[in-house]
């Protein structure tokens, strides 16, 4: 996480030749989770129930502002009568309904959270169980 700096500062003495090849050459595409050709999934845990909660968490406290990239939510479904379902509100179309009311138990889900605004819901019971986050750059 954090900034990608590519400038370079190593000067480790003259007996290497120069790299032809290096970053330089490389367009910064601002492809979500890419740095230097790897892709960096970050966890984030998810509980809905018992009661009337749903929650995303990231090292333990509520999400409310991600960088973009990609993402593994572990949904911990602890109600037979909640269920957990994912959407941008903002920004672009995406939906992904992750536990069913019926289903108690873990389901993990891997996405690419793209800039803008994201919320997480209850179906059954949108309105009080929600929550909303931005994914952005900065801030
Ligand atoms: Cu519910």
């Amino acid at each position: 996480m954090g900034a990608v700096t590519t400038r370079h500062s190593r000067h480790t003495g003259a007996t290497q030749p120069p790299k032809t090849r290096e970053w330089a050459a490389k367009p910064r595409l601002g492809l979500a989770g890419t740095a230097g050709g790897r892709t960096n999934v970050t966890p984030l845990r998810a509980t809905v129930g018992p009661g009337f909660t749903i929650n995303l968490m990231k090292n333990g406290r509520r999400v409310v502002r991600l960088a973009p990239g990609m993402y593994r939510i572990t949904v911990s479904d602890r109600s037979s009568f909640h269920n957990f379902k994912l959407e941008k509100s903002r920004g672009g179309a995406f939906e992904r309904t992750v536990t069913s009311v019926p289903f108690t138990g873990t389901r993990t889900i891997t996405v690419r959270l793209t800039a803008d605004r994201w919320e997480y819901y209850c179906v059954p019971h949108e309105g009080t169980m929600e929550g909303h986050f931005t994914v952005g750059t900065g801030g």
